[in-house]
């Protein structure tokens, strides 16, 4: 027991701290494209807040479920939506940024398994400051676009 406290206590106090530094950005709504088995690449979207009150910035992500992961985001060059790698991406202080289709996202690049939907992806994101923040996202079909009203009734 002589030995047992102090390292309980110094293992407490670490893990405050590390939840403590973990806290400033959160995510929700995660979600990782299902995609069919020949695909090597999908894409993972998720709302992060920043609660914290300094910028941010996403600088890299990784995930067991793929080779590499790059930060990406989709614009319009003549009429056509192109996807554009970028070096991060910001989330303001006390504010949030929105990964979604047609927008900024992860691209998951080599995938490593096949993601079928109602399967989980580990994903790590790492911030500027060091701070990662480690997650899993349910895979699911995500559609490219919000679904046209079928409703009209002439
Ligand atoms: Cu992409």
């Amino acid at each position: 027991m002589r030995l047992f406290l102090p390292t309980l206590t110094a293992l407490m106090l670490a893990l405050a701290s590390h939840v403590a530094m973990a806290q400033s950005v959160t995510v929700e709504d995660t979600q990782v494209r299902a995609v069919p088995p020949v695909s090597t690449t999908s894409a993972a979207f998720m709302v992060l807040h920043n609660a914290g009150d300094e910028d941010t910035e996403i600088v890299a992500a990784s995930s067991p479920a793929a080779e590499v992961l790059e930060l990406h985001e989709h614009q319009h060059v003549d009429g056509v939506m192109q996807m554009r790698r970028v070096s991060q991406v910001g989330i303001p202080a006390g504010g949030s940024t929105e990964l979604a289709p047609g927008g900024l996202h992860l691209m998951l690049i080599n995938l490593t398994q096949p993601l079928m939907e109602g399967e989980r992806v580990n994903i790590t994101l790492e911030f500027a400051n060091g701070e990662t923040l480690s997650f899993d996202a349910p895979v699911q079909p995500v559609q490219t676009r919000p679904q046209a009203s079928h409703d009209k009734a002439h």
